[in-house]
């Protein structure tokens, strides 16, 4: 690194000035993105391991005929709580983590945009998952399958508060998701160090900007579908019942709209994480870079056009039919171009395959079976003949555990030394992998056959003597495994923590600005704010790639968090921004939200009307203006000096 140090004396004030208060008030109010960041990793990965706890459960009630160790209440329940919590309390957030953390590193500055906001975002996501799972203390656990279908989720046949929970906490969620979305777009459009322009921001961020288009566009449909199940049930209103008017497949419509481009929300910052790790682990530039970016762009449009084919068999007209079946199989073009970019980049490179570069590998295989499989379910009598069978079952695994978990993981191990300061453990992160890929397709690969075999989904049990008892049992064999898998990289990952080797500011010779920090990163993330002159500027920084840019503290005395505002998609440095300090508000809009959400479940107006007073209270004291923190317009012999 070329970045030259600035006088210690001034590394003492940043260090005074960043650092959040000792203890459970620093915690509490924190607004640090790399604090938010970790939260959000270590919540979302307690969440896996429910999710995972009640797959098991599931499948270890699968592994014989005419089991009785659940009942097939409880295995709706467990079905139901495990694909919402995977998609919603996992799989969705857990990229917000890793946005939260790294975006900002990758792009060069300080903080995100709306730190406060942030930290909202993150005690929603927790305070919401709290919400959803308390429906096991009182016994009234949702039940209706993950995407809730109407009729069965009405009131007629749901007369219990178990749906509340699911239509109302997820709705709660939404407001964490979007206002995630929203602080990532704004960050990367305003924050970027001097000199990144469009052309140089790094594919990472990339696929968290798309995610976020995606979030904006796509979430407002499923919060609009559970916010009106939710004023169905609460107020009694007929929005879905065809008795009254009603129609029950617009719930399907509003669902989905959202739900196809969800896949892609939790697979397209996979790719670029894939497209990251390759980079770095072949030590090679990404081929065709802009064909990625392109492809990243592409899935995030093509895939708003494809979400009827998961209704392909209500009944929609033959004109529909084969619009959704071509856009479904012309999205598996973009991923076809990143696939061929992998590959051309494992071939240019000298591969190292440490445990991050396995679970990148161990994801083109199995996300190219879910791909394939994808496309057969997309030809509309082939869908006929494998709906609600567990061939969908298996493809939609081999889509979101290959195209996103082993990527998750890949990123976890990849960004481990940044986040700890110590090397994952490097044997157990690869047997934990080999585990995990061999596990993986022992439980899923028998599904296809299952289900062209005829075995329906969601089913708590079968006669013996159909023919599918052997592959039931092998798929639940292939659970344990790939639990053991996964468990055995969070134990590792986490005793790596404390134990591991101290790994340097950059271990694997990355090329992007968060290894021009130390590991773990400091308070404040970069002593100078860096000034970037190519796509990769560690690699390239003996050509002048980064070099050191101010330090930016306030005026003495002072002990506003400054950063670095830039606009255009060249990143001219426009005005250094103070940015607001930390604050209990919003965890107390948070906690405002939860009571309101409970006031609704337990249909208490006075309740719910407590809740807004809390949020509305909280909102003041968060928004009670400083006049000191008007943004400083950078002069222009500033801005030469901060240069590009
Ligand atoms: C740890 C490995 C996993 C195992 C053993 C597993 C197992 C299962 C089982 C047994 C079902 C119920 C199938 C049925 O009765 O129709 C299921 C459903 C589901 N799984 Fe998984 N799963 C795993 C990981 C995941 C992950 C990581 C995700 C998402 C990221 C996920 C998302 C879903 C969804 C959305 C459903 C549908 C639930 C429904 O039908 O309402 N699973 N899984
Ligand atoms: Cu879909």
């Amino acid at each position: 690194m070329t970045l030259t140090a600035p006088a210690p004396r001034d590394v003492e004030r940043l260090e005074r000035i960043w650092s959040d208060e000792p203890g459970i008030v620093g915690f509490l109010k924190t607004v640090d993105h790399k604090r938010i960041g970790r939260r959000y990793l270590a919540t979302s990965v307690v969440f896996l391991l429910l999710g995972g706890v009640q797959a098991l459960m599931m499948r270890t009630q699968l592994a014989s005929p005419d089991n009785d160790l659940l009942s097939p209440e409880l295995y709706n329940q467990l079905m139901t709580m495990h694909g919402t919590t995977m998609i919603f309390l996992f799989n969705t957030p857990i990229w917000a983590g890793f946005g939260n953390y790294f975006l900002p590193l990758q792009i060069g500055t300080r903080d995100m945009a709306f730190p406060r906001l942030n930290a909202l975002s993150y005690w929603i996501f927790l305070l919401s998952g709290i919400f959803i799972y308390s429906s096991f203390f009182v016994g009234e656990i949702p039940d209706g399958g993950w995407f809730a279908y109407v009729p069965l989720t009405g009131d007629e046949f749901s007369p219990s508060v178990a749906i509340d929970f699911w239509a109302i906490g997820l709705a709660f969620l939404g407001v964490s998701t979007t206002v995630g979305a929203i602080n990532f777009l704004v960050t990367t459009f305003k924050m970027r160090a001097p000199g990144m322009s469009v052309s140089r921001i790094p594919i990472f961020v990339w696929g968290i900007v798309v995610m976020s288009f995606m979030i904006l566009f796509a979430l407002p449909s499923v919060t609009l579908a559970q916010l009106m199940l939710a004023i169905d049930r609460i107020f009694e209103f007929t929005i879905f019942v065809p008795a009254a008017g009603g129609d029950p497949l617009l719930f399907q419509h509003l669902f989905w709209i959202w739900g196809h481009p969800e896949v892609y929300i939790v697979f397209v910052p996979a790719t670029a994480v894939v497209s990251m790790v390759i980079t770095v682990h072949a030590r090679a530039r990404l081929v065709g870079h802009l064909l990625v970016v392109t492809a990243l762009v592409a899935i995030g449009f093509i895939s708003f056009g494809v979400w009827a084919h998961h209704m392909f068999a209500t009944g929609l007209g033959y004109l529909a039919l084969s619009f959704f079946a071509a856009a479904s199989f012309i999205v598996s073009i973009p991923s076809g171009v990143q696939f061929f970019a992998w590959i051309g980049t494992l071939w240019e490179g000298r591969p190292r395959f440490e445990a991050p570069m396995l679970w990148a590998l161990g994801m083109m295989f199995i996300f190219l079976l879910g791909g394939i499989t994808g496309v057969m379910v997309a030809m509309v009598p082939f869908d006929f003949q494998a709906q609600d069978s567990y061939f969908v079952v298996a493809h939609f695994h081999y889509t979101l555990v290959g195209g996103s978990v082993f990527p998750i993981f890949a990123a976890l191990y990849h960004w481990w030394p940044k986040l700890t300061g110590r090397l994952p453990a490097p044997r157990a992160g690869k047997t934990a992998f080999w585990l995990a890929f061999i596990g993986f397709n022992l439980t899923f690969f028998p599904q296809h056959i299952l289900g062209l075999w005829g075995m329906p989904r969601r089913i708590y049990t079968y006669e013996s003597g159909v023919g599918w008892d052997g592959l039931n049992l092998l798929s639940s064999i292939g659970a344990y495994v790939l639990a053991t898998g996964f468990l055995l990289a969070v134990v590792t990952l986490v005793w790596s923590r404390y134990r591991g080797r101290p790994a340097g500011p950059d271990p694997w010779g990355g090329d992007s600005l968060e290894w021009a920090t130390p590991s773990p990163t400091p308070e404040y993330d970069f002593e100078q704010m860096p000034v970037v002159d190519s796509l990769y500027p560690l690699w390239d920084a003996a050509e002048g790639g980064v070099r050191g840019g101010p330090v930016l503290l306030p005026p003495e005395g002072e002990e506003e968090h400054y950063t670095l505002s830039t606009g255009g998609v060249d990143a001219v440095d426009e005005a250094v921004m103070p940015m607001p300090s930390p604050t209990y508000s919003p965890l107390v809009v948070a906690v405002g939200m939860l009571i309101g959400a409970y006031g609704a479940l337990v249909r208490s107006p006075w309740l719910g009307l407590f809740g807004v007073g809390v949020i509305a209270l909280a909102l003041a004291t968060w928004f009670w203006p400083d006049w000191d923190d008007e943004p400083v317009e950078l002069a222009h012999a500033d801005a030469q000096e901060v240069g590009r």
